[in-house]
């Protein structure tokens, strides 16, 4: 058990309760998705109830003698007018429908779906039902929430995956496609099993000749393996590319000659990928440039690849991550939380309709904990998607237990209140909230920026895993319930025994609180190293540089205030929540600090004063991540012993780091504030053992700076 069947391990469950199912899967039609979903049934299903199922396509006599058999194929080829696409009010949205029916001694199993790719997503629910050891529905009918459920993985073409936290890349090497693209197919199979149907597999700080002519046979070769699954192709591009891979003067977006280099461009990709899916754009941001440097908007690059684009099928998703990264520290004002409203809502309504704002789900970046974007809220006429990040690029790096399901979940049922109605941002990026002149539903979506890499598991903490499954789980229908979506991932990744699945849903449910808790609690954001790789404690860091990510820890008090006397930040939400965020008696104190500057003694509800709240969560949560160890050693002998060693391992390091954090964010603030834990812990590191006083050969110690990252400043 490496880990790299991830929930499709198709262990042995109790097959007499399945006995009804047909061991003949009918493929009704020819399309190369609808015989891999055949093909993964048969696979499925011979593995899981020990027995052959065989599977071939050809078209089925209804009535003929001998009825047994699952079914898959088209609604209308099922017989099943109603649910066809072109009935369908809304046409372009996956859709599918299992059906199991117990007639005169004869078992049928339909699945239909409203394209092959739903077909094919009917195809791994029934083995996930099966597999989750559930009984098969009578009937029952899926609809996905919105038409874009893409991944993004930031691999460059040189092999390395920014922010990626298990290995090299499996798309790219040496500045070309790798030769062996299995595992790419491995990874189109399993995002397809949770629904997702777009991956952009490139870095957002695009390669800038990654549009050469060269390059573009090569990706021909990811988006051949990613057919069969369904999952279509996607790039990041930058912008310079005119002038960089074109040799043109400039790549002013409106100069005729780049409008025509696009649209080239663009018709030379489809030639070589016919269901390319579009383009990811990282421009006028962390040094990437863009519209601006010729006075241009976004809404005026954007539409010109959207044009391009727009003949074959192809979206746009222009990135709402547009910000300063020269911000003046000093400048009570400068606030880098403001900068996706600012830079985008003078343009609502500009962007053409394949043109997408992919909004990250809060102003800042990634953060364990950060309110929404008011972004969403703020444009009406526009297309959205939110921006998930998978990647536990703050939040542990796949080296901590973080079930991001739960944050995420937080974030799409947050109430924007636009208009003083009930937008949830969930509603808003399926393009329902803010619908189209038209009164349809807007094109929108769901992205996870996940950064899978070679290492065996994906994403190197195998209970990662279970962020990547939640995402797809969330895309396809954001009120699923949490409960339900642990229990499902933990059946099929560890077992249908009620001890293993009690444990580890419950520590996955918990482990968002528990990590918040002993990094950043009350909305301080992640303290961590800012500039650089951004694992463990690095309290100042993020402090006096351009970067924005300050959270104004003073003498007098910390958090940075964002209500209408400070930045005004505040005052980008609907006036509702605003008015909410703004007074520091109705702020939430899971968001306190990000919107105020706060006394160390100022009072909680809690009745503790804040400092102490801050001591406190601490060891509640470094001691909750310590649990996790012995909670796992129950799970002794009931798992392999492969991946309960994997797992043992890294709750044992995280229980240690969590001290680490514990330790070094309490220290910070007692120094800081100079108010003593009423309970006499913090300062004392008691229990630890100091890496400077053990005698080590060949090591000495010597000072850190900056001093609390370390213990004892050593
Ligand atoms: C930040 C990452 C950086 C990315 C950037 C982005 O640290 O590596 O390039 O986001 O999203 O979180 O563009």
């Amino acid at each position: 058990e490496d880990g790299s069947a991830a929930w499709l391990r198709y262990a042995p469950v109790e097959a007499a309760k399945y006995e009804g199912v047909p061991s003949r899967i009918v493929v009704l039609g020819n399309s190369v998705v609808e015989r891999a979903a055949g093909a993964e049934l048969a696979k499925g299903l011979s593995a899981m109830l020990a027995r052959p199922f065989t599977w071939s396509v050809q078209p089925f006599q209804f009535g003929a003698a001998s009825t047994n058999a699952i079914l898959l194929g088209s609604y209308r080829s099922l017989g099943d007018h109603t649910m066809d696409e072109a009935s369908s009010s809304m046409p372009g949205t996956d859709r599918y429908s299992i059906r199991f029916s117990r007639q005169r001694g004869s078992h049928r199993v339909l699945i239909a779906g409203s394209s092959p790719q739903a077909e094919l997503y009917g195809a791994f629910h029934l083995l996930e039902e099966i597999g989750a050891d559930r009984v098969i529905p009578e009937h029952e009918t899926q609809v996905a929430s919105a038409a874009i459920r893409w991944t993004d993985e930031w691999d460059n073409l040189d092999g390395t995956i920014e922010r990626g936290y298990a290995g090299p890349s499996f798309f790219f090497k040496d500045g070309h496609v790798l030769q062996d693209l299995t595992r790419a197919s491995d990874y189109a199979r399993l995002l397809s099993s949770v629904g997702i149907n777009g991956c952009n597999v490139n870095n957002v700080n695009a390669d800038l000749d990654l549009l050469s002519s060269e390059h573009l046979r090569e990706y021909a070769r990811i988006a051949d393996a990613f057919r069969p699954w369904g999952v279509k192709l996607a790039l990041s591009v930058d912008l310079t590319a005119p002038q960089i891979v074109g040799g043109l003067p400039s790549f002013d977006p409106l100069d005729p000659t780049v409008v025509a280099w696009w649209k080239q461009k663009v018709d030379e990709i489809y030639t070589l990928i016919p269901d390319f899916g579009g383009f990811t754009v990282k421009a006028d941001s962390e040094g990437r440039l863009g519209p601006s440097k010729y006075g241009r908007s976004p809404a005026d690059a954007a539409n010109v690849l959207a044009r391009a684009l727009a003949p074959h099928g192809g979206v746009v998703l222009y990135r709402g991550f547009v910000y300063n990264n020269h911000l003046d520290w000093r400048d009570p004002k400068a606030d880098r939380a403001r900068a996706g409203v600012d830079n985008f809502v003078r343009f609502d309504g500009q962007f053409d309709s394949n043109v997408v704002i992919q909004i990250k789900e809060g102003p800042i970046d990634f953060q364990a904990r950060e309110p929404v974007s008011p972004l969403f809220a703020a444009l009406r006429q526009t297309n959205m998607a939110i921006e998930l990040q998978t990647s536990q690029e703050y939040t542990g790096q796949q080296r901590h237990m973080i079930w991001l399901p739960s944050m995420w979940k937080w974030v799409l049922d947050t109430d924007l209140q636009a208009d003083n109605r009930h937008t949830p941002v969930k509603q808003i990026v399926e393009g329902r909230s803010f619908p189209r002149p038209d009164g349809k539903s807007r094109l929108g979506g769901f992205i996870s920026v996940t950064n899978a890499g070679a290492e065996a598991n994906w994403l190197h903490h195998p209970m990662a895993m279970a962020n990547l499954y939640g995402f797809g789980k969330l895309a396809w229908n954001p009120d699923e319930p949490l409960s339900s979506i642990i229990d499902t991932w933990t059946r099929l990744t560890w077992g249908n025994d009620p001890r293993v699945d009690q444990v580890i849903d419950a520590l996955q449910l918990h482990s968002w609180q528990v990590y918040e808790g002993y990094t950043g609690p009350n909305g301080m954001g992640t303290l961590t190293n800012i500039l650089g790789y951004h694992f463990g404690p690095g309290i100042e860091s993020a402090e006096r540089n351009g970067w924005g990510q300050w959270f104004r820890g003073e003498k007098d008090g910390i958090g940075m205030d964002r209500t209408a006397a400070g930045t005004g930040f505040a005052q980008q939400y609907p006036p509702s929540l605003a008015a909410k965020y703004d007074s520091i008696e109705s702020c939430p104190e899971n968001l306190l600090l990000f919107f105020h500057h706060v006394p160390y003694d100022h009072r909680l509800r809690s009745g503790k004063t804040l400092v102490q709240s801050i001591y406190d969560t601490h060891y509640l949560s470094a001691r909750a991540a310590g649990e996790y160890v012995p909670q796992w050693m129950t799970l002794k002998g009931l798992v392999d012993d492969d991946r309960y060693q994997l797992v043992l391992r890294l709750f044992t390091f995280q229980a240690g780091h969590a001290i680490v954090w514990r330790d070094a964010i309490d220290d910070w603030f007692y120094w800081r504030s100079q108010i003593a834990d009423v309970h006499g812990r913090v300062g004392n590191h008691s229990g630890r053992i100091e890496a400077e006083t053990m005698a080590t050969e060949g090591y000495q110690p010597v000072e850190v700076t900056p001093w609390e990252t370390a213990s004892g400043g050593k």
